[in-house]
């Protein structure tokens, strides 16, 4: 069954990157909403229910995820029938899955305003938004050169490069431990974002709170692309974003491992950077300073600290 597999799929990171993990639930839910044999509409709410909360417990970082589940499951409130319900479902998920890539398209558009002829610049891990703005520049005729990290322990960065080279884009892999030694020769940093807090900070792959550190110092900018359903409405109440620990078999054979026994191998796939290290994050609704995140939360994700303290969310 898709849901089963999808669920397998994202937790075992075959399908990975948050606006992916985010296509990829809705379409197990779209599925799932087709095909499930229940009697009534009551015992359909309940599936769905399971279904969704199945697909959350998968990866706790990408708030993509929840957002995304979120999204299709509110078809749900309005539907008084089994066939209402099952169709309101299907149109929530094709409506997220149409809108979330054609967001990516919008934040290439508006990213590559920011890159400019001749930038050298840096990413890291395996952003579709962020790589979709370095491509577009590339599209536009705009003479760009890469250094992309290799994102230690799952190497996302071989996926960045083999994009990049595709695309025939001067690419220099490095290792995540060289980001300082190169940061004067870069122009412009960018990355993506598993979850943006309502302060501003961004949650993203292991070593971009280190990176943004590097360029800081370096006075080099630091953008984010970011789909709006990338931000984390529920820190509106303070709530804090999960980090993600992987197992440290990641990190180092297990068989190594075990032979010492006084060292334990942390692995958090996921830090947190503070809004002041980032000079602006790209949306599909235009490019914002981090200090506007509230009003992207509020605005485009409909969900305010009104209703949290009504209860209606
Ligand atoms: C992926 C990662 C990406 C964000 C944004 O981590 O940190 O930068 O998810 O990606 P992982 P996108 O490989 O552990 O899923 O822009 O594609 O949504």
């Amino acid at each position: 069954m898709l849901l089963t597999e999808t669920a397998e799929d994202i937790r075992t990171m075959k399908i990975r990157g948050a606006g992916r993990i985010a296509r990829a639930a809705a379409e197990a839910l779209r599925e799932y909403a087709g095909t499930i044999e229940v009697s009534d509409l009551a015992a359909f709410r309940t599936e769905m229910q399971e279904a969704a909360e199945q697909l959350i417990a998968t990866r706790p970082t990408a708030v993509s995820l929840p957002n995304a589940v979120h999204a299709v499951m509110s078809g749900l409130s309005g539907a008084d029938s089994l066939p209402e319900a099952r169709s309101a479902l299907r149109e929530r998920a094709d409506t997220f899955i149409r809108s979330s890539l054609h967001a990516v398209e919008e934040i290439a558009a508006i990213g590559a305003r920011h890159i400019s002829d001749g930038d050298v610049l840096m990413t890291h891990c395996n952003s579709e938004a962020a790589l979709a703005c370095i491509l577009e520049a590339d599209r536009q005729g705009k003479e760009i050169e890469v250094y992309a990290t290799e994102v230690r322990p799952r190497n996302q960065g071989l996926v960045t490069i083999r994009t990049l080279n595709d695309a025939g884009i001067r690419t220099n892999y490095i290792l995540d431990s060289a980001v300082r030694y190169f940061m004067n020769e870069v122009d412009l940093v960018i990355v993506g974002a598993d979850a943006i807090t309502v302060n501003g900070a961004v949650v993203n792959k292991i070593g971009t709170a280190q990176i943004a550190l590097a360029a800081h110092e370096a006075r080099t900018n630091l953008i984010v692309a970011a789909e709006t359903y990338k931000f984390a409405p529920r820190t509106i109440l303070g709530e804090l974003i999960e980090i993600e620990e992987r197992s440290g078999s990641e990190v180092l054979p297990d068989t190594l491992a075990r032979a010492l026994s006084h060292v334990r191998v942390r692995n958090p796939a996921f830090d947190v950077t503070p809004a002041e290290y980032v000079d602006l994050i790209v949306t599909e609704k235009g490019a914002i300073p981090p200090g506007l995140a509230y009003s992207i939360i509020k605005e485009y994700l409909g969900w305010s600290i009104g209703e949290f303290h009504k209860g209606l969310v």
